[in-house]
């Protein structure tokens, strides 16, 4: 005799009854168990977002071009073991204030990525406005030289220049007036670049004065590293006359006691500090007033961190 096999239609009604009988599945009350919204805090620099694991960031987003992901793992490695951030003590080595620049090292997952060299003078008044609204843990250094390493920049910014700032938008800003306004604005609490009227056409044309003195100099300086045979002595006079004269006019006009800070005097600090480290000319800051407005400045911890050894 063959075996009864239950019908189709039998077995159907017992799976929806089954189902039916089942006690409900426990969802979790919203307000008990629903994970705190993450505060800007956790969601640049935190290791673990407040949704669960971290998840590895997509450099090629932040990045804003499609690099192939190798390039991208090499560069992640060289950022992981360069210096962050200058420091007082010297480029690369840990120092007092170093625990505060690593830390965005560290994380990892910093919203925005600046790739500059920590001795270049335009990059000093970025690292200051940094140092000043305390974002480190919102932005990323890829200490990088152009010269030595153009496959880590150019792909970015064709014109192979430092700094520029990748933002979190995946927004590619270059120009260290436009990088400097950019944090300030979107970041700062207290502005370093006035927002409007007399002053910020002051600072806005300081820090036209001090990039065209720094770059003066490094024209200078560049040429004098030229085999001697090689070098223009009138191209040196030019831009060395350059240098000098925003320099004497600077000992002329500059306040070196007036409390106030800003950008565009950031940026003539920069300046000064540069010619003084570069041009032996200048060594030892030789002008008086703008030797004290330096050592004003210094008093800066922001100032004092990024100051090149
Ligand atoms: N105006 C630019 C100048 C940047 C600049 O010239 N940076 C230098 C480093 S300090 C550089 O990248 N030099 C390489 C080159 O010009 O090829 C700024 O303020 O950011």
């Amino acid at each position: 005799m063959m075996a009864t096999r239950p019908s189709r239609s039998i077995l159907f009604i017992w799976l929806i009854r089954s189902a039916r009988d089942k006690p409900a599945r426990q969802l979790p009350l919203l307000s008990q168990q629903a994970p705190p919204l993450p505060t800007a805090r956790m969601l640049f620099c935190s290791r673990a977002s407040a949704y669960g694991p971290r998840r590895k960031p997509d450099l090629r987003r932040l990045e804003g071009i499609g690099l192939p992901e190798r390039r991208i793992s090499t560069r992640r490695k060289a950022a992981v073991q360069a210096p962050l951030w200058p420091a007082r003590a010297g480029a690369g080595r840990a120092s007092s204030n170093g625990a505060q620049h690593c830390r965005a090292r560290t994380t990892g997952i910093s919203a925005m990525r600046l790739y500059a060299n920590s001795m270049s003078p335009y990059a000093r008044k970025v690292f200051v406005v940094i140092h000043e609204h305390g974002l480190h843990d919102k932005v990323e250094l890829i200490d990088v030289n152009p010269r030595q390493k153009p496959e880590a920049v150019i792909p970015l910014n064709p014109l192979g220049k430092i700094p520029f700032l990748v933002t979190a938008d995946g927004l590619t800003l270059k120009d260290s007036p436009v990088i400097a306004e950019y944090l300030d604005a979107e970041f700062g609490k207290e502005r370093l670049l006035p927002a409007s009227g007399p002053a910020r056409w002051r600072a806005l044309t300081r820090i036209a004065d001090a990039d065209g003195i720094i770059e003066a100099a490094i024209l200078v300086r560049n040429e004098r590293l030229r085999p001697a045979a090689e070098q223009s002595a009138e191209f040196i006079a030019w831009h060395f006359g350059k240098v000098q004269r925003c320099l004497d006019e600077l000992e002329r006009t500059i306040d070196p006691a007036a409390p106030e800070f800003d950008l565009g005097l950031v940026a003539t600090a920069c300046a000064i500090g540069y010619t003084a480290r570069r041009l032996p000319e200048f060594e030892g800051i030789k002008h008086p007033r703008l030797a004290a407005f330096y050592a004003r400045l210094l008093e800066r911890p922001s100032m004092a961190a990024t100051e090149p050894s």
